[in-house]
């Protein structure tokens, strides 16, 4: 169902945590051992509640600012169009690589004893910065927002989400695979939409996100295991088609622009929000290169 609940401000978030939480209480009922072989164990033990609570949100601090303002539409257009090409690169030293110790004993098989967050990434080699978000902030007319003929998919592997970001158009139904064969929880955390959150044990190899209940409305939905802190990733409901987010170079590539001047956002979840303008032309590839880290 639709709510049009608009509430201000980060106490909305953490609101929305601690009422849509009913589900993984029950979930984490069910452990599972062995990785990605999906056989139950007999001697199946409770989650100690105390590790879950002490965990913290596997994002960074950062909060997305509401979507901007635009139509949910944009106008139609069949001229010729550009397209912006780019990176987002890390200047300065190199953030140091956080390590997550993994608590449940029974997880240390698939998942290891320590995990490295992937909160924030960063190529050493390219100094790209991954996952990050980047959007065309005033754009009117443009291609249509059409679901993908694929279902996307997050996959649970080695004790992480993959893809860390996704993008979707609103209304479109998420596949969540568990190839790891021990439990795993889907717990999405959104604002406008209603959140999702139910456990994955290991012999459950599928489930789905449905876009219609879960996913209707434009907005940046964080997603994370309740089992295991490390585990998060973004479910990004894009108001337009020009959404990307960059790959493990920091590379992006956004097609099919209407000529123009645009501001483009780019969001990444612990360095948060920077803006930047490009001009596109028609038949032209406009290049724009973020730099991120030290100011
Ligand atoms: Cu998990």
């Amino acid at each position: 169902m639709r709510k049009q609940t608009v509430v201000s401000g980060v106490f909305r978030f953490s609101a929305c945590q601690a009422m849509k939480c009913p589900v993984v209480g029950l979930a984490l009922l069910i452990a599972m051992a062995g990785c990605g072989d999906g056989e139950k164990d007999g001697d199946a033990k409770q989650p100690g509640g105390e590790t879950i609570s002490k965990q913290r949100e596997p994002g960074g601090d950062t909060v997305p600012k509401e979507p901007e303002p635009a139509a949910e539409r944009l106008a139609s257009y069949d001229g010729p169009t550009g397209t912006i090409s780019g990176k987002v690169l890390w200047q300065g030293e190199l953030p140091e690589q956080r390590m997550i110790k993994v608590e449940r004993a029974e997880d240390h098989e698939c998942c290891g004893t320590e995990k490295a967050s992937r909160v924030l990434r960063v190529d050493p080699e390219s100094r790209g910065v991954h996952d990050v978000v980047v959007s065309i902030a005033n754009i009117t007319k443009g291609k249509p927002n059409t679901k993908p003929e694929k279902v996307p998919r997050i996959t649970q592997k080695g004790c992480y989400f993959d893809p860390h970001v996704l993008i979707i158009p609103p209304e479109t139904t998420v596949e969540v695979t568990n190839e790891d064969g021990i439990l795993h929880n889907i717990h999405t955390v959104p604002i406008e939409n209603d959140s999702f959150n139910k456990g994955q044990p290991g012999d459950v190899k599928k489930m789905e996100i449905s876009g219609g209940d879960y996913l209707w409305t434009p907005e940046f939905v964080r997603v994370k295991c309740d089992v295991h802190s490390w585990m998060g990733a973004w479910i990004v409901v894009a108001e337009h088609a020009y959404y990307a987010s960059t790959d493990e170079k920091g590379a992006f590539e956004l097609r099919d622009v209407p000529p123009g001047e645009y501001t483009l956002r780019f969001w990444h979840e612990t360095v948060g929000e920077k803006t930047k303008e490009v001009t596109v032309e028609a038949g032209q590839e406009a290049s724009v290169t973020l730099e991120l880290g030290e100011e």
